[in-house]
């Protein structure tokens, strides 16, 4: 048994780099004269396999006919978590459910083109089936997958769609977890544990959609940029790969026209690449991408628009997306937009709401934008997986930067299959959100277990591997280690702490968070010589509960924590290299259940249904106080409440 245990910690010291699957294509779905894009979002129909059967469904086949030949179903929405839509337990289901739905494919898509299916995230893991035949298999909840389905559809006729969806998480998936069987008062059951602080929603959590594309199309587009040193122009670098018999023709030179669109739809750059599939555009007079409160027009977007040519100018394919042009740029000290230095004033969030549980709404997402911006916050980390692509839009549209996160969080028992998905995770996340100028880094893990020796190994090479894909991008975690112990940060370009004074050290101990978060901050920058921020503060908090002087979970305790820490900030933003502040949490969210929550995490500055806590309106008070002193920004006029002449 020692020896096992000892071979098995020698195992996970020696770790290789090897490959991971590269994505392809996954384009997000958009019209255009070429393309048509149908969605397949609805009530669909469900069944739950029985827990100790979880491949029951895929030995009886209930994928060749309707899954309620198989079984009864009930509706279900899509998207949405299943957990908490229905009145009984199928929010502690441990295993596979199945979907399915049916839906008709024009007769006019049998045309010259292709099919394509998307799902923009189904959690933990799907098998997909159209027609009763086997179309994909994805492996990682949170991150968008395709594939194409042009063979497999009746054209002008009725098809179905299904998927068995598993949120089965043990110790090699991302995140980890744990599945046991343990003695009940039935006789056995199964049982899912995991170390991290959200709830494991799942099912088909974001849209499904069918588009088509031409025969030869589109497949990818890469964007970066770059602006001059005066700011007064910018290039939009873009590079283009083609997928398509026409692409294999010797004498057909396809070409890219690309055209670029200010926001008033003027042409203001435009190139035509000639054999090449990229290219460069120079904008004169260049208006660049800023962010929310650090310029008065954030977020300012152009369209480029990549038209796909064949030789005889025929127009192939054409897919439009939103460009933003930034550079990006840091060092032992400090990190850069435009050349202006950067300060975060913002959140960590989760994606989580009642009854959809992680399932996107547009509803909610339009509300948390105005929240963010109603508080003056210039970014937020995607804690702690990646969040809609939609949601990435929309932080483009408004200038609200992101530490983009991968799902990787309470890291530990490193193995070689664990590193594999992990890279994956990376390598999928950075294919999907490489172009948005709101993502400003990548957040590699959330506070992985860094003290152990076979971290160090293990972090290299998944930040090495994060920057074999993008160089222009810092890279960072959310550490809770202590300094001491970690071994993770000489990996990282910008080390990123969580701590909870007066919380889970010193609990109720008002006095002894300011000194800490000095003291902690001034030490991990000794320690790797890096810029430095504060991930996460914060203290769980009862809207309503109201107490004075401040006690544990009320309203006034919440108002004083942060007061002490911002004390400590302005300490630490004197010695330049303290780089930003986040607050835990944007909102009240779901956890596991457990004595120390109460109805799940409530350290939202925001209550579950997006409404403030007595802490948010002094946290807007900070965060626009901030924005005027290092940017400039002018104040809302309602952030100071009238008292007196
Ligand atoms: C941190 C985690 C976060 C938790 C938070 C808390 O990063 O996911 O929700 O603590 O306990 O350790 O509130």
């Amino acid at each position: 048994m020692r020896i096992m245990g000892l071979w098995r910690f020698l195992k996970s010291l020696i770790l290789v780099n090897k490959e991971v699957p590269q994505t392809r294509g996954m384009l997000y779905p958009r019209e255009s004269e070429t393309r048509e894009v149908r969605s397949l979002d609805g009530i669909w129909n469900f069944v739950r396999s029985d827990q100790a059967n979880p491949t029951q469904g895929v030995r009886d086949e209930w994928y060749a006919k309707e899954l309620s030949k198989s079984r009864p179903t009930i509706p279900m929405p899509v998207p949405a978590s299943y957990n908490d839509i229905t009145t009984d337990n199928l929010r502690d289901h441990v295993g596979t459910v199945w979907y399915d739905r049916k839906f008709f494919v024009p007769r006019t898509w049998a045309k010259d083109q292709r099919i394509w299916l998307r799902f923009g995230s189904v959690h933990y893991e799907a098998y997909v089936w159209i027609n009763g035949q086997k179309v994909v298999k994805h492996e990682m909840g949170h991150l968008p997958f395709e594939a194409e389905v042009t063979d497999l559809l009746n054209y002008g006729a009725e098809n179905r769609i299904t998927v068995m969806c598993d949120n089965a998480l043990i110790q090699t998936t991302v995140p980890q977890g744990r599945i046991t069987e343990v003695p009940n008062d039935e006789g056995m059951t199964i049982v899912q544990s995991y170390t991290f602080d959200f709830f494991n929603y799942a099912g088909i959590h974001r849209s499904v959609h069918l588009y088509t594309t031409p025969r030869t199309f589109i497949e990818e587009v890469e964007v970066t940029t770059n602006l001059s040193k005066d700011a007064s122009v910018g290039d939009v670098f873009y590079s283009v790969s083609v997928n398509g018999s026409a692409a294999n023709e010797a004498d057909n030179v396809l070409h890219i026209q690309a055209n670029l669109y200010d926001k008033e739809g003027i042409l203001v750059a435009n190139a035509t690449s000639d054999g090449k599939l990229g290219g460069q555009l120079q904008v004169n007079q260049v208006k660049p991408w800023w962010p929310y409160l650090m310029h008065p027009k954030p977020g300012y977007l152009y369209e480029l628009e990549i038209k796909l040519l064949a030789t005889n100018e025929e127009l192939l394919d054409v897919y439009r997306l939103k460009v933003g042009i930034r550079t990006l740029s840091w060092d032992k000290k400090q990190f850069l937009i435009n050349g202006k230095p950067i300060y975060f004033r913002g959140f960590g969030r989760h994606e989580d709401a009642d009854i959809r549980g992680k399932g996107l709404d547009n509803a909610l997402m339009v509300r948390d934008f105005n929240l963010l911006k109603w508080i003056g916050a210039n970014s937020y980390r995607t804690s702690h997986y990646p969040y809609s692509e939609e949601s990435m839009q929309f932080a483009d549209e408004h200038g609200i930067m992101i530490i983009d996160e991968c799902p990787s969080v309470d890291t530990e028992n490193y193995s070689q299959e664990l590193l594999g998905k992990h890279k994956s995770s990376l390598e999928q996340l950075i294919h999907r959100d490489r172009n948005h100028p709101s993502v400003v880094m990548w957040s590699i893990a959330n506070e992985p277990r860094t003290g152990s020796m076979s971290a160090d190994s293990y972090f290299e090479l998944v930040a090495n591997f994060t920057r074999s894909l993008d160089s222009s991008r810092p890279i960072t975690a959310a550490i809770a280690v202590p300094h001491t112990q970690d071994k993770a940060g000489r990996s990282l370009d910008i080390i990123s702490f969580n701590r909870y004074n007066a919380w889970y050290s010193n609990t109720g101990r008002l006095d002894m968070v300011t000194q800490n978060v000095i003291d902690e901050a001034i030490a991990w920058n000794k320690h790797y010589n890096k810029p430095i921020i504060m991930s996460e503060y914060g203290a769980d908090t009862l809207e309503g509960l109201h107490m004075q002087p401040a006690y544990v979970w009320s309203e006034e305790f919440q108002t004083e924590v942060f007061s002490r820490h911002f004390k400590a900030f302005d300490e630490l933003r004197k010695k330049g290299w303290f780089i930003g502040e986040f607050v835990w949490n944007f909102a009240d969210f779901k956890t596991a259940q457990s004595y120390t929550r109460v109805g799940g995490n409530k350290k939202g500055v925001f209550t579950r249904a997006r409404q403030p806590k007595a802490a948010a309106h002094l946290l807007r008070k900070r965060y626009f106080a901030l924005g005027r002193d290092l940017d400039q920004c002018s104040f809302p006029e309602d952030l100071y409440t009238y008292i007196a002449t």
